[in-house]
C-alpha cells in the first residue's frame, strides 16, 4: 500500500506561501529516522543504567570524566554512521522556497549541515567537535591514544565534547540569533521536539504570542488545526517532504 501522503492544512500552506521569514526549530525527533535515539528513548546496553540528563552535566564530567567521555564516544559513533533523512533534506529544500529562512536546532549531530542546510543555528553545540575544558579551544580532530579524556594539546587540561550541558549557558551569539528569529518570523515550524528543555522550548511560545503562525510536527501530538496553530501528527520524514512538495506545487 502506498504511504498515505499526509494532508497539509491549507491555512498553513497559505501562511508559508505569504511568509517573509520562516523559522524551523528541530529536536531529536527529526534525527530518529536516521537511527539516532532521541532523549526520550531509553538508553541501551551499557548505558541503560544512566539517564541522559545525568551524564550531560558538568558535574558528571567532573565526577567521572572517563565515563562521560565514553558515553559521547558511543553516541559519536552512531552519529558518524548516520545519514540525513528525508526530513533534513526537505528543510534544506524549504530554505530556497521562502525569502528568509532560519534553521535552529537543539541537535548536536550535524545532520542539517550534512543535508545542505546553509547555516543551522546549533543551540547545543556539536558532538563531532571537542574543546579544551579550560581554554575552550575547539578541535575537530584529536588523538585517543593515551589516557581518556585526552589532554588538550596546548595546555594539558582535559578535552570535553563541544556541547552545552544541563546547567551551562548556551552560546550567546547562537541564542541571540534564535531569539531574534523567533521575534521576527511569520511562521515557525517546531519539529520533533518534546519542548521540555529551556530556553529552546520558549522559542515557539515567543513566536506564537507575538502573532506568528506555529506548526508543531511531532509523533505525539493530537492533530488539530486552528487559525495560526497547527498540530501535525506523524514522522518528520513524511510530514516535511509532503509540506515542501505542496508548497512547491503552489508555486
Ligand atoms: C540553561 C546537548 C541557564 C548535550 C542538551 C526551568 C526553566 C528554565 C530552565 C530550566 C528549568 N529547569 C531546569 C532548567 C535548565 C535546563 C532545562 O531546561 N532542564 C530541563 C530538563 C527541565 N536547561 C539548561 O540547563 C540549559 N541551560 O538553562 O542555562 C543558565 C543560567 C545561568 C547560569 C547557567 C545556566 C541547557 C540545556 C541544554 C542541554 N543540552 N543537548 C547532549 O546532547 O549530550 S539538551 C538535549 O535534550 C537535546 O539537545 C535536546 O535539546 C533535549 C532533548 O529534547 P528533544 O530534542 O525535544 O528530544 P526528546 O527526546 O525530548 O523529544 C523528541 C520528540 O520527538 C518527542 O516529542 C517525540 O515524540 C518526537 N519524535 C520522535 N521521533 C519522531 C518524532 N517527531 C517526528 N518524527 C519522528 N520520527
Amino acid at each position: 500500500m502506498s504511504k498515505q501522503e499526509p494532508a497539509i492544512p491549507n491555512g498553513l500552506l497559505e501562511a508559508l506561501r505569504t511568509a517573509q521569514h520562516v523559522v524551523a526549530l528541530t529536536g531529536a525527533g527529526i534525527s530518529a529516522e536516521s537511527g539516532i535515539p532521541t532523549f526520550r528513548d531509553a538508553q541501551t546496553g551499557l548505558w541503560a543504567q544512566y539517564s541522559a540528563e545525568e551524564l550531560a552535566t558538568p558535574e558528571a564530567f567532573q565526577r567521572n570524566p572517563r565515563l562521560v567521555w565514553d558515553w559521547y564516544g558511543w553516541r559519536r559513533q552512531m552519529v558518524a554512521a548516520a545519514k540525513p533523512n528525508a526530513g533534513h533534506l526537505a528543510l534544506a529544500r524549504l530554505e530556497h522556497l521562502v525569502p528568509t529562512f532560519t534553521l535552529i536546532t537543539q541537535n548536536v549531530d550535524g545532520l542539517h549541515a550534512a543535508a545542505g542546510s546553509r547555516e543551522p543555528i546549533e543551540l547545543h553545540g556539536n558532538i563531532m567537535r571537542v574543546r579544551c575544558a579550560l581554554e575552550a579551544t575547539r578541535y575537530t580532530t584529536w588523538s585517543e591514544e593515551g589516557a581518556l579524556p585526552p589532554p588538550c594539546p596546548s595546555c594539558g587540561a582535559p578535552l570535553r565534547p563541544d556541547v552545552v550541558w544541563f546547567g551551562e549557558q548556551l552560546p550567546v551569539i547562537a541564542l541571540e540569533r534564535a531569539w531574534s528569529a523567533a521575534a521576527t518570523c511569520d511562521v515557525m515550524l517546531s519539529i520533533g521536539t518534546s519542548g521540555l528543555v529551556e530556553p529552546a522550548a520558549s522559542l515557539p511560545r515567543l513566536a506564537y504570542n507575538r502573532g506568528a503562525t506555529v506548526a508543531v510536527l511531532n509523533l505525539d501530538v493530537t492533530p488539530h488545526n486552528q487559525e495560526r496553530l497547527y498540530l501535525l501528527n506523524g514522522q518528520a520524514g513524511n510530514l516535511l517532504p509532503a509540506l515542501v512538495t505542496a508548497l512547491e506545487q503552489q508555486g
